[in-house]
C-alpha cells in the first residue's frame, strides 16, 4: 500500500480506537470517509491519475477505505457493549436476595392484659359489656350519684364535647346503659378507654379502665372480697398474694374501698370498689330493697405496667415497634 494511504489509513484507525464517545466516533468517520474526508479525497484523486496507475491506486484506497470501515463498524460495536455493560452494572438486581417477608403484627400489652382479665371473669359467669365514648352528662355522672358541684365535673378535669356532652371519665356510663336495660342477675365487666385532663408522667389524658359490676339479690361486701381477692391472685399468678381494702369514699358506692396489694416495696394501689349506692341502683330504675350489687374499677395500663415490669406508662402510648415487638405472641 502506498505509504501515504497507510499513514492516512493508520491515524483514521488511531482516531476510532482513541475515542469512547459515540459521537466523537461519527466524527472521525466524517473526517476520513465523508465528502469532505481524507479517504473520499484520495478516491477523488483516482480521477487525475493516469490510467496505468487508476488500478493499483484505486485498489489501495479502497483497501484503505474497507479496512476504515470494519474498523469503524467494530468500534461501534464495542462502544455499544460497553454502554450496556455499564447500564446492566447500573440497575443489577440480586434476584438471589430474600424477600423482605410479611412480619406479623402483635396486640398492645394492654390488649393482652384486658383480654386476660375479660376471659378470667368470664369463667366465672361475667359478660363482657361495652359502650359509646361520648357520653351524656346523665351516664357519666347523674345516675352515679355525682353532685352538680362534684370537682370531676370541671372543665379542668372533664373534657367537654360541643352540645354538652363528655368524653366518658370512666367505664362506670356502660354499666349504667346495662342496668337501664337489663334486671338482675347482673354480672358483667366493662372495659375501655376513659379521658380525663391530665397529662405527665404518670397520667395519659386517655387511659383504659376495667369496671365490674355484680348485682342480685343477697349480693354482699363478703362476695365483693372474695370476687376481687381471687381475681388479683389469678391475675398475678399468686396463690398467697396479699391484698388490702382500705376504706375510702366514692359518689357511687357505699361503703367503697380502695384496693391495695402487697408489692416488691410495700403496698400498692390498684383499684377501687363498693357497694352499689341506693341511689345509682334507683337512677336505673332497679329496687334497692330488694337488690344489692358490688361494683370495683382498675386501671388497665397500670395492671400491665405491674404485669410485665414497664416502669414508664408513656411507652404503652408511643407506638415503638422495638418495644411493642417485644409483646408478641409465638
Ligand atoms: C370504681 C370504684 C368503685 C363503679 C360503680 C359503678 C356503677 F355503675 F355500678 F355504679 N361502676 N363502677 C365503681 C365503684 C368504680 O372505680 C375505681
Amino acid at each position: 500500500m502506498a505509504a501515504h494511504v497507510q499513514h492516512i489509513l493508520d491515524e483514521g484507525l488511531a482516531a476510532l480506537a482513541a475515542t469512547n464517545d459515540p459521537v466523537e466516533l461519527e466524527n472521525s468517520k466524517a473526517r476520513y470517509i465523508g465528502k469532505e474526508g481524507a479517504i473520499t479525497a484520495l478516491l477523488r484523486q483516482l480521477a487525475t491519475l493516469p490510467p496505468e496507475e487508476k488500478k493499483t491506486f484505486g485498489a489501495t484506497v479502497n483497501q484503505a477505505k474497507q479496512a476504515f470501515e470494519a474498523a469503524l463498524a467494530a468500534r461501534r460495536e464495542e462502544l455499544a457493549a460497553e454502554k450496556l455493560a455499564r447500564q446492566l452494572a447500573a440497575e443489577a438486581l440480586d434476584v438471589t436476595l430474600p424477600g423482605r417477608g410479611r412480619a406479623a403484627g402483635g396486640l398492645h400489652p394492654v390488649t393482652l392484659v384486658q383480654q386476660r382479665i375479660e376471659a378470667l371473669f368470664r369463667s366465672i359467669g361475667f359478660e363482657v359489656a361495652d359502650g359509646p365514648e361520648i357520653e351524656t352528662d346523665f351516664h357519666n355522672f347523674e345516675a352515679l350519684n355525682i353532685p352538680k358541684d362534684h370537682p370531676a365535673r370541671a372543665m379542668q378535669d372533664t373534657f367537654y364535647v360541643e352540645g354538652g356532652e363528655v368524653l366518658r371519665t370512666h367505664t362506670s356510663p356502660i354499666q349504667v346503659r346495662y342496668m337501664l336495660n337489663n334486671q338482675p342477675p347482673i354480672k358483667i365487666v366493662a372495659p375501655g378507654r376513659v379521658y380525663r385532663v391530665d397529662s405527665d408522667a404518670t397520667h395519659s389524658p386517655m387511659f383504659h379502665q376495667m369496671e365490674g359490676l355484680w348485682v342480685d339479690e343477697g349480693v354482699s361486701f363478703a362476695d365483693l372480697k372474695s370476687v376481687i381477692v381471687d381475681f388479683l391472685r389469678n391475675f398475678f399468678e399468686d396463690d398467697t398474694l396479699q391484698v388490702r381494702f382500705r376504706p375510702s369514699f366514692f359518689p357511687f358506692t357505699e361503703p367503697s374501698a380502695e384496693i391495695d396489694v402487697m408489692g416488691k416495696r410495700g403496698w400498692l394501689e390498684v383499684g377501687g370498689c363498693g357497694m352499689v349506692h341506693p341511689n345509682v341502683l334507683r337512677n336505673v330504675n332497679i329496687d334497692p330493697e330488694k337488690y344489692t350489687g358490688f361494683a370495683f374499677g382498675i386501671g388497665l395500663d397500670r395492671f400491665a405496667m405491674l404485669y410485665y415490669g414497664v416502669n414508664d406508662l408513656r411507652l404503652f402510648f408511643e407506638n415503638d415497634l422495638s418495644f411493642l415487638g417485644q409483646f408478641k405472641q409465638a
